[in-house]
């Protein structure tokens, strides 16, 4: 096949979600800088998602935190229905909130009081049920457990309670629903964190049930961490469930994608491509988007990451999968690097114009929304009232 037709090929069945959370004013704990057009409202949140989408052409789905977006609940779920044939996105993964009440001091899962451990499971089981209503596959797990400091938590007792729990939950999944367990060995906890890496995710899941598997955040390792090497270990325990996106220099950054390593977010796209090409099929993964940007405009920032995403993943199919196992199974370590070197210094760009052309998108989305006059529209409308700072992430 030739370079446009992989690279068209490798895009039609590439999507990706986009979190609600973006497009909401966020921070860090030093401050918030409130953008005038940032999203407070769920509709205004589908509605910027619904542009990425126009723009785009490849993120039908928006991520739901369930505190910050669905307050209501269940009674939410109408609503869900009517903003998604308003802007044209679907509800996609939700993330249950168990870290934001103040029960949640001492942990949700893995807190030593039984009332809280249940409350929290009692809140995994809405999402369900709201995931359900709004007829979203993925239940989407990040805890924000851990402790502070050596000797204050019972590690086993806590993983105890996260099995019992996690299978709970999984008894309420219905049959075409997943869980996916997200690690982060750091942050907001900074001892140890009950789900610290992809190990203990994947015997939690394991644990939990038959349909649960792994997310893997990619700010969520530890600096210099192979996440290739993770992403294609998962792939062959059939347990990588979905991505979280994102870009770092230092932990959990939420920069956006490729913006500082992006021959990183190659090699994890290319484990993909070539797992897919040895076994003979594409794995089902969700690809999300978690990302937070405090100074960039944050639809411009959106339309970025897919962008690049796209490119960085396309140039990953590339990869010469037959030359690069005949390499390999030589040793010519020069030849089969040099495979990938090729393939991440081919520039896609016009390729992925001709895909876009072919689709009726525009041909340079970032462009298209600079000339929209949608972000003036925005600015205008939401910039007359009061800042509020709807989330943080
Ligand atoms: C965490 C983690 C979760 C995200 C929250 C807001 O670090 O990445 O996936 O939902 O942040
Ligand atoms: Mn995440
Ligand atoms: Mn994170």
């Amino acid at each position: 096949m030739v370079t446009a037709e992989r690279v068209h090929t490798a895009l039609d069945r590439f999507r990706i979600e986009l979190p609600s959370w973006g497009f909401a004013n966020t921070g860090t704990r030093f401050g918030k800088f409130a953008q005038p057009a940032a999203a407070s409202t769920l509709e205004e949140k589908f509605s910027d998602a619904g542009q990425v989408h126009a723009l785009t052409g490849v993120c039908p789905t928006v991520a739901l935190h369930v505190l910050w977006d669905l307050p209501d609940g269940l009674r939410s779920a109408a609503e869900i229905a009517r903003l998604s044939a308003r802007y044209g996105v679907r509800a996609g993964s939700i993330n249950p909130n168990l870290f934001q009440d103040q029960e949640y001091k001492h942990g949700s899962f893995g807190n030593p009081d039984p009332a809280i451990r249940q409350r929290a499971r009692q809140h995994v089981l809405d999402s369900v049920a709201i995931a359900g209503a709004v007829g979203s596959r993925d239940i989407s797990l990040w805890f924000a457990d851990g402790s502070n400091y050596p000797g204050t938590a019972n590690i086993r007792a806590r993983r105890t309670w996260f099995v019992e729990h996690l299978q709970a939950s999984h008894r309420a999944l219905a049959t075409d629903q997943r869980l996916l367990v997200e690690y982060k060995p750091f942050e907001p906890a900074f001892y140890h964190t009950d789900i610290a890496d992809w190990g203990m995710a994947l015997l939690l899941a394991r644990a939990a049930g038959p349909q649960a598997r792994v997310l893997v955040d990619t700010g969520h390792h530890y600096l210099s961490q192979n996440i290739e090497q993770i992403v294609a270990w998962l792939l062959a325990e059939g347990m990588l469930g979905g991505f979280h996106f994102n870009d770092r220099r230092y932990a959990d950054d939420d920069l956006t994608l490729g913006s500082i390593d992006p021959y990183q977010v190659f090699r994890i796209f290319h484990e993909i491509h070539a797992f897919a090409y040895e076994s003979g099929g594409a794995p089902d993964i969700a690809y999300m988007v978690d990302q937070s940007h405090n100074l960039k405009g944050k639809i411009e920032a959106m339309i970025q990451t897919v962008c690049v995403a796209q490119e960085l993943y396309a140039k990953a199919a590339l990869v010469d999968h037959g030359a690069l196992a005949a390499a390999q199974t030589a040793n010519d370590l020069v030849a089969a690097e040099g495979i990938l070197q090729d393939a991440f210094s081919t520039d896609v760009r016009p390729a992925i114009r001709e895909w876009r052309a072919a689709h009726s998108l525009p041909a340079d989305p970032l462009r298209a929304f600079r000339e929209s006059g949608y972000l003036e529209r925005i600015t205008r409308e939401r910039g007359s009232r009061a800042a509020g700072v709807s989330s943080y992430a």
